[in-house]
């Protein structure tokens, strides 16, 4: 999805021009992809422009940056405010956001502990992931014949730049065989996520989601309704699922920030139908709560 240029770009606490956001070509993460980063979005609320669940991204980016030793010389609390500073400078009502914290210029090899670590901030406005239509009526997806990475070989608990090249591989693969997402499975060859987002199923009344341990990410999104689902009044169980659990389920969707909740309509062919019931219920109180519409989720809506 293209890029919409906007006016500053957050990089190490300075707000610099768009067009002047630049780093090296030996910069360490561009070579081996040392880096970790999140993905956040902003969205108009009847009290101004807020970021979604915010802290719990910023939290996250701690902890990606944790598993890779990456230590940088800002507080969440600076990170919090760089971010909400960003959105109002770019005078932005709903946009999607992109900290990243990255091995820098100065050393090149595979020991990264004295390269320098440096942070970016960058936002735009970003529409539906997988397209509005996705969002009303279901997309289809395929299992990928790529397995997720394993915790043992590169951790998807952590968010890093890397690791997208696995997604990378599943998404391009499905997408040349027609398909518009990849449903990937670990080497164990359970469900885990998408390309980029978590997984629900529904069978007779009851929402179903990869557990973290089997390679699911632990989304916010996928959190935010477990918790929708819960105060809906359904039971939320988080148990391995096979890909005969997608073929036969009564109803399906993906969660993420850039994807918000997309529901499938086909699984390898399989047809699953419109969206039901239940998706259709957690999808009407999620996209309130994101707005600020919802009372009872006003604390995930961070004004800044
Ligand atoms: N699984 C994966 C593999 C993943 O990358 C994401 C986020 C999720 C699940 C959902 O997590 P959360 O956003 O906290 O609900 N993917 C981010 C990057 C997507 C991209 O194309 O880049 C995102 O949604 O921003």
């Amino acid at each position: 999805m293209p890029i919409t240029e906007v006016k500053k770009i957050w990089m190490n606490g300075k707000m610099v021009d768009w067009h002047d956001a630049k780093i090296h070509v030996l910069t360490h993460a561009l070579h081996y992809g040392s880096a970790v980063f999140e993905g956040i979005r902003a969205y108009k609320t009847p009290e101004g422009p807020a970021v979604f669940r915010l802290s719990d991204h910023i939290k996250r980016l701690r902890n990606s940056a944790k598993v890779y030793f990456m230590d940088y010389g800002f507080t969440d609390e600076d990170l919090i405010q760089a971010t909400k500073d960003l959105v109002k400078v770019n005078e932005l009502d709903s946009c999607y956001i992109r900290p990243l914290v990255y091995r820098g210029y100065g050393e090149m090899g595979l020991n990264p502990l004295s390269a320098d670590v440096d942070v970016l901030i960058a936002c735009w406005p970003w529409g539906a992931y997988l397209g509005e239509e996705g969002i009303k009526h279901g997309i289809t997806a395929k299992v990928s014949s790529f397995r997720r990475i394993d915790s043992n070989v590169m951790p998807p608990a952590s968010k890093a730049s890397g690791n997208y090249l696995n997604s990378i591989l599943a998404k391009v693969e499905i997408i040349k065989a027609g398909y518009n997402e990849a449903v990937l499975l670990n080497t164990q060859g359970l469900v885990t996520d998408g390309s980029g987002e978590n997984l629900f199923v529904v069978k007779d009344g009851v929402l179903y989601t990869p557990p973290t341990s089997d390679g699911a990410l632990e989304g916010i999104t996928r959190d935010s309704l477990i918790t929708v689902a819960n105060d809906l009044g359904y039971t939320v169980v988080e148990d391995h699922i096979v890909r005969s659990d997608l073929y036969l389920a009564d109803e399906a969707f993906y969660s993420g920030t850039a994807a918000e909740v997309v529901p499938i309509r086909e699984v390898d062919d399989r047809v699953i139908g419109e969206p039901g019931p239940v998706t259709k219920a957690i999808q009407e109180v999620f996209f309130k709560a994101i707005k600020g519409e919802h009372p009872d989720y006003k604390d995930w809506c961070e004004l800044v």
